[in-house]
């Protein structure tokens, strides 16, 4: 066997792997399936925006990654939550506002936050936390580390100028960080053509700041996790930034209040002959690790797991009045103790 295929080999999942990929986006299927109904119920309070359709970015990208690197992405933020590993119930808790969120209650859907599985949330502010992933990098390169950022952004936000200001830091100081751009053609409710003078996003980042674009089937797990492999292996290399561009599509409206005037019912459909979930049911099938009964089970027992944490977070505390003064500041006095 060549190098080249040699090292193919290495960079390919177990089966076993790829199986719990399913799951994972069952588990955010189903999570936002349940997410969306308690919205209308008047559970959730905030904004909220679903990932539906998009989960093979997410999950097929952080499980090239390892646990000690850092995550950070935007509102969109439930299926990165799941697949960084946040157990449901803290999240449910989170969304319900309830003191054992992940986030104290004070988040809410657009403000996941797990410091210990590294994730970095979950921001509302489109562009805003791409400075944030690369001061981090930044951190990460000046205290020698052995990780790498992978900061997830939409299209929508590649057009702010905070994007442009931390890619370049981050090409000049050749940053260990990948980002992440998931386009699902749209922000908010216009298309990436009719907002982006080169919509072809994977071509912005190589002349303009030295960062090398790469373009991937955001719909298929396989092919996000083996870009992603790569991409990550290139940073921990020491050869600085990468960018991906995951083609995607989002089957829900922007956010839970969307007429979706914008496009059609015939283009949603097309999208959904290629979803993500049934891509991978059908590659695993074609392996042999999956048949009808196992799906079937696989389904159930999901279902009941997410059923399980939502009933849960039900029952989880409100936070109390004064808890509104934590957690505002990390040394709240700082070197003026009173
Ligand atoms: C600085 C700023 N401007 C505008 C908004 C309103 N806004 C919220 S989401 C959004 C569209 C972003 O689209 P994209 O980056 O493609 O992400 P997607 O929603 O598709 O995941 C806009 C304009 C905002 N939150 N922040
Ligand atoms: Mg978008």
């Amino acid at each position: 066997m060549s190098t080249v295929a040699e090292k193919n080999q290495k960079l390919e999942p177990a089966v076993t792997q790829m199986v719990d990929w399913y799951r994972q986006m069952l588990v955010i299927r189903q999570f936002e399936l349940r997410c969306s109904q308690s919205y209308q119920q008047q559970k959730v309070g905030g904004f909220c925006h679903l990932y539906m359709g998009q989960e093979a970015v997410a999950v097929g990208s952080l499980a090239a990654l390892r646990p000690s690197d850092y995550v950070i992405t935007a509102y969109r933020d439930h299926g990165h939550a799941i697949a960084r590993g946040t157990g449901l119930t803290a999240l449910f808790a989170e969304l319900y506002g309830r003191a054992t969120g992940c986030s104290h209650g004070k988040g809410g859907s657009m403000h996941f936050f797990d410091r210990g599985k590294n994730f970095f949330g979950g921001h509302a502010i489109v562009g805003a936390h791409i400075p944030l992933a690369v001061g981090m990098a930044w951190a990460v390169k000046y205290r020698a580390e052995d990780r790498v950022v992978a900061c997830f952004f939409g299209d929508g936000a590649m057009n702010q100028g905070a994007f442009h200001e931390a890619l370049n830091l981050a090409g000049l100081f050749k940053l260990p960080i990948i980002f992440v751009a998931e386009n699902n053609q749209y922000g908010m409710g216009t298309h990436v053509d009719r907002a982006s003078a080169v919509p072809d996003l994977k071509l912005r980042t190589g002349d303009a700041y030295g960062i090398d674009g790469k373009d991937v089937d955001g719909m298929d797990c396989l092919a996000v996790y083996r870009m992603t492999r790569a991409a990550a292996e290139y940073c921990r290399g020491g050869n600085g930034a990468i960018f991906l561009e995951a083609k995607t599509y989002r089957y829900r409206g922007h956010s839970m209040s969307d007429p979706q005037k914008y496009r059609t019912k015939e283009e949603l459909a097309r999208y959904q002959e290629h979803d993500p979930i049934g891509r991978l049911e059908e590659q695993l099938k074609a392996r042999g690790a999956l048949d009808e009964r196992k799906i079937e089970a696989l389904r159930q027992e999901v279902h009941a797991a997410v059923e399980a944490a939502h009933h849960q977070a039900e029952q989880e505390p409100w936070p109390q009045p004064d808890d509104v003064w934590k957690d505002v500041y990390a040394n709240p006095f700082g070197p003026y103790q009173l």
